[in-house]
């Protein structure tokens, strides 16, 4: 086996000091810390799609970067992939990966030979994974590429294609249950709508709910223990997705009886998409008690569309780790890099520049927002401003001691209550955020 990337050494973290663009200043992967490595508190995953496929083809213009991994043949270079994905995960100390079934093995001409070759490299992947250790995080199937899905796959108008979804869906669960994988995404790629002039939108959800309760059966009755996560995305490629945001999936996993399987992958560009902070969807999850998995990237707020950059504002890591610690930390998930380098950044190099800037805006992140729980300012700051909840009055409507016409009586003789509140303080937690970040 040829190496791909000969002139890139094995990253190794050097420390904040350091000047070299190929070293980790932050992410020191075996670094011990609340007694487990730091890698295993971060759990990052490389994304096939992005790393492996993605070669900067945009609506404008052509690819730019080189991702034919020396093979013209696409059965030859899935198995070229396979190696080249393995070597940027060695090298960069990623102990993860997650796919799509076709970024792995492409569609052939019919379903049985793309089972068949699917099947050659799964196996592949096996021993690759035995030989060096490296795991799957979550796999999934690609139900929106294909012409045929053109108005969905399981929210389709045609019985017929729902069916051909379930049958991909049925071989992703499989290659992902070979592979140890702990997770099993549901991504509505065009489950949506461009109109509902044209659209029966409650037969759509209710036949997007009857797939997952067969990939939830199916899934058990072959040994699958992990998650299956559903991720929120309020819009692209359809005009609405259904999934719109993690309060919305929510609902229809509640509505649906699928709560007990599923918890959420939550996508930081979708968080912007839908109008939210990553934090408002982490933190939406996490008290619901369906926090799951993380696809780490960042949008741009000045666009309107999916741009899946590669993550390095410090303060949303910060943020999104403080919500990953207080869920208790990764079980099943962990951080994919759902990320893909700049169009101008078209180099071999740049895979490996653009991953150390994630994870070391990550690994900062996940430093900063131990530092902010062990400060404790803003947790006691918070506590203390729901105190009124925890005697009197408060503490009855908790215990569920009073009701209306009580309160009515207690208000009436307390009379006005304004003078009794005190400041929200925002300025002055956002100065302690900056306050903590910055004395790292
Ligand atoms: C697209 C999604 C997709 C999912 C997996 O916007 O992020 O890549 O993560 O199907
Ligand atoms: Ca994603
Ligand atoms: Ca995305």
């Amino acid at each position: 086996m040829s190496e791909f990337f000969s002139k890139i050494p094995k990253i190794q973290y050097e420390g904040k000091q350091s000047t070299n663009p190929l070293a980790f200043k932050y992410y020191n992967p075996d670094e011990i810390i609340d007694g487990k490595p730091m890698r295993e508190h971060l759990k990052f995953a490389l994304s096939w799609w992005h790393t492996m496929g993605g070669d900067g083809t945009d609506m404008f213009g052509v690819g730019t970067a080189d991702k034919s991994w020396g093979e013209t043949d696409p059965t030859k270079r899935a198995f070229a992939k396979v190696d080249a994905a393995f070597e940027i995960m060695d090298k960069l100390s990623i102990d993860y990966y997650c796919f799509h079934d076709r970024d792995l093995s492409p569609e052939y001409a019919s379903l049985a030979e793309s089972n068949e070759k699917l099947d050659a490299v799964v196996d592949y992947l096996a021993e690759k994974q035995k030989a060096t250790g490296k795991k799957l995080l979550w796999g999934t199937a690609k139900c929106f590429d294909h012409p045929r899905y053109m108005h969905g796959a399981g929210t389709s108008p045609s019985a017929d294609v729902f069916a051909f979804a379930a049958a991909q869906i049925k071989k992703a669960i499989d290659a992902t249950v070979k592979l140890g994988g702990t997770g099993y995404v549901f991504w509505g790629g065009r489950e949506g709508y461009e109109t509902l002039l044209n659209t029966d939108m409650g037969l759509e959800l209710d036949n997007m709910a009857r797939l997952m309760h067969m990939a939830v059966d199916y899934g058990r009755s072959i040994g699958f223990k992990g998650d299956f996560y559903i991720e929120p995305k309020p819009k692209e490629p359809t005009k609405h997705q259904y999934d719109f945001d993690s309060a919305t999936v929510l609902g229809f996993l509640r509505k649906y009886g699928l709560e007990k399987d599923f918890r959420l992958n939550i996508e930081a560009n979708h968080a912007t998409l839908a109008m939210h902070t990553f934090q408002h969807e982490l933190n939406v999850a996490r008290t619901n008690g369906f926090f799951g998995s993380i696809d780490a990237n960042q949008g741009d707020t000045l666009l309107g569309w999916d741009t899946d950059q590669f993550p390095t504002n410090v303060y949303d890591t910060t943020l999104c780790m403080l919500e990953v610690l207080k869920a208790g930390g990764f079980t099943n998930g962990g951080l994919n890099f759902d990320a893909k380098a700049r169009r101008g950044s078209f180099t071999p190099e740049d895979i490996f520049l653009s991953y150390i800037a994630g994870m070391d805006a990550f690994a900062l992140g996940f430093l900063a927002a131990r530092k902010l729980i062990a400060d404790g300012r803003i947790d006691k700051f918070v506590a203390d401003r729901y105190a009124s909840w925890k005697t009197g009055i408060g503490a009855d409507i908790i215990a569920g001691k009073t009701d209306l016409k009580a309160l009515s009586e207690y208000a009436l003789k307390k009379g006005e209550v304004v003078d009794s509140l005190t400041s929200g303080r925002q300025e002055m937690l956002e100065s302690i955020v900056n306050n903590v970040l910055f004395s790292l």
